[in-house]
């Protein structure tokens, strides 16, 4: 074979493998673990200096990098060696944290960045396990421990882990990690986005030391066709991990069940109990779920319940509710740039149970974990979604793959979690034949991992039969989704306020509708005539008839605004109004109320759940 066919085959090989990670180990959250985070130091490598050579040769390729691959580490030793760089003489940067939030001069930067952290580890047993789990990094990244490559993740909100336990010493250990958001046009998302790609390791690492043989994974979750019965499924991973027992308990309900794995360290759970206290909005009741084998135990809350729809009706533990929502982006309300912190999570749930919420919409890819962690304690329904936006390379297989495999890994992160009802497969979404093709696989995808839950997607909404004045939703991805969800800015891109009351609404479909999205821009503070753009008044006026507007929607089952907080975006340029930020917020970024925030409060306290 030809070198060059051998070179793609090769390639071909590592970019397909770099969307095939090590399997995620579930509740991560819970497990003992060594925070990483803290200071580390950082090299800006805008040409990607320390990972090519000058022939444009990525240095891990080479049999001996040498010491100009950053990830070697190297220290000048003797008065003749010539190595570029010294991380330990460099700045440093916070982990969890995005770079342009916190360094001036790396406010627009979309590149290469290098990180490195050392560290001393001494193992709990000598033959226990460790591995190293990112909970998120934006966008592509790099690992290595000790001059060794543990592998690459691509995507830039869902977590991931490695095994390090026979690269791991004592002491002196550094880890070396190569974070790149430019963006791309076959990424997902792509190149276009209405909102601030921060950079950098924007979520927290850490060391978890398992047994040798672990439980690795399950998903625990009531029977969706029988709500007397817990199902579900738990992996093993380790040398003896076929044919041992593991011991499910749920102390609250006087449950205890042992179970056997199969050769492949796997075992099906089965547990009926006519006891259950089943989690709601006004009873978010969690149950210490406990999992043990000889050596192994992890313990979670997990909260049982029921999410299905009939007709237009959505369900929950049977019962019709209406979601009432808000869309929020995840940016922190207290420090600002990308949100990561347990406080930041608590500060907009507690907002949005101020607005009167019982349902979020975290746009527009996965949220950190303490988003689904409070949500659960808090009693707040959740769509999460896949950044699957505006215009991907429908007709590439690698973006798929991507796409999939970040969907595949909120999945697995959050499957356990009662509040998270709806997977959102993307946002609007131009449709085409490759469009269609690439969320139906996804959703098939979806619906076999998880048959749990909803499916969902911000989709558009056009003129019914060429009559502008009648809205339809005209998309066959709407008769793969269980909710059918759409956008729509009547009022702010699509005439003026006035034009609401003379648009009526005839979806055929007879499935539970959402509208995802609607929205205006306002300034806070700024106050005048209700029919002038930015000011409060023309938000609040916008809200007052978009809400009548909608509410003559027959299958009407939910609503999620746009958006709570006003938030960064680099297509919002506006001197003195927007600056830098998308100011749809029902809240400026210090979190100041416009008055759009108490019309929708007031329609919400006034709106009946059931229906
Ligand atoms: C949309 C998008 C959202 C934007 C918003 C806007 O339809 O889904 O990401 O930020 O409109 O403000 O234009």
């Amino acid at each position: 074979m030809k070198k060059s066919a051998l070179l793609f085959i090769l390639m071909v090989i590592t970019t397909t493998f770099s969307f095939a990670q090590e399997k995620l180990m579930t509740n991560a959250y819970n497990r003992a673990s060594t925070s990483l985070n803290g200071y580390w130091n950082y090299i800006v490598d805008p040409y990607e200096n320390g990972f090519y050579n000058y022939r444009l040769e990525p240095f891990e390729n080479q049999k001996n990098p040498g010491q100009g691959a950053f990830f070697t580490n190297s220290k000048i030793k003797n008065k003749l060696d010539l190595i570029e760089y010294d991380f330990d003489k460099m700045d440093s940067l916070m982990v969890p944290g995005d770079w342009n939030t916190q360094k001036e001069k790396l406010f627009y930067y979309e590149g290469t960045v290098w990180l490195k952290k050392s560290f001393n580890y001494e193992k709990d047993k000598n033959t226990n396990r460790v591995f190293v789990y990112f909970e998120a990094s934006n966008y592509e990244t790099d690992v290595y421990l000790n001059g060794k490559k543990l592998g690459k993740h691509i995507g830039g909100f869902t977590p991931f882990n490695f095994e390090v336990t026979h690269l791991l010493k004592p002491e002196d250990n550094f880890l070396i990690v190569k974070v790149d958001n430019k963006r791309k046009k076959d990424a997902v998302p792509t190149v276009n986005t209405d909102w601030w790609n921060y950079g950098g390791i924007t979520r927290g690492v850490k060391l978890i030391e398992t047994s040798e043989t672990f439980i690795e994974d399950y998903f625990i979750q009531l029977d969706p066709k029988n709500d007397k019965r817990i199902i579900g499924e738990l992996t093993l991973n380790g040398e003896s991990k076929s044919q041992r027992e593991v011991q499910i308990s749920i102390p609250a309900l006087k449950l205890k069940k042992k179970l056997y794995t199969n050769a492949n360290g796997k075992v099906s759970i089965e547990i009926n109990s006519n006891k259950i206290n089943y989690w709601s909005v006004e009873n978010p009741f969690l149950y210490d779920v406990i999992i043990k084998t000889e050596e192994d135990k992890i313990t979670d809350q997990i909260g049982f319940r029921t999410i299905k729809t009939e007709g237009s009706s959505i369900l929950l533990n049977g019962k019709s509710i209406f979601l009432k929502g808000i869309s929020i982006h995840e940016e922190s309300p207290i420090n600002g740039g990308r949100g990561h912190s347990k406080e930041d999570a608590q500060q907009l749930l507690n907002w949005a149970k101020d607005l009167g919420c019982n349902y979020v919409r975290l746009a527009h890819y996965p949220h950190n974990e303490h988003m689904v962690r409070l949500a659960d304690k808090m009693g707040i329904l959740v769509w999460e979604e896949n950044p699957v936006y505006w215009t991907i390379s429908w007709d590439n297989e690698q973006t798929f793959l991507n796409a999939k495999n970040q969907l595949s890994e909120v999945i697995d992160r959050d499957k356990n979690r009662a509040s998270v009802i709806i997977w959102s497969m993307a946002n609007e979404t131009p449709t085409s034949n490759a469009r269609n093709i690439f969320l139906t696989k996804l959703a098939n995808f979806t619906k076999e991992k998880d048959p749990t839950r909803l499916i969902s997607a911000a989709l558009e909404q056009s003129d019914y039969r060429g009559n502008p004045l009648i809205r339809t939703i005209h998309d066959s991805f709407a008769e793969v989704v269980d909710i059918l969800s759409f956008n729509q800015y009547i009022g702010w891109y699509d005439g003026g306020i006035e034009k609401c009351i003379t648009i009526s609404w005839n979806i055929e479909h007879d499935k539970p509708v959402m509208i995802s999205e609607f929205g205006a821009g306002a300034k806070y503070g700024l106050h005048g005539e209700k029919d002038t753009r930015w000011n409060e008044e023309y938000q609040a006026y916008l809200y007052e008839e978009t809400l009548k507007m909608i509410d003559q929607i027959e299958q009407l089952k939910g609503v999620s605004p746009w958006i709570l907080v006003d938030f960064r975006s680099p297509r919002r340029v506006l001197p003195e109004i927007q600056d830098g930020w998308n100011r749809k917020g029902l809240m400026s970024e210090k979190g100041e109320k416009k008055k759009a925030f108490f019309v929708l409060k007031n329609y919400y306290d006034n709106k009946r759940i059931s229906n």
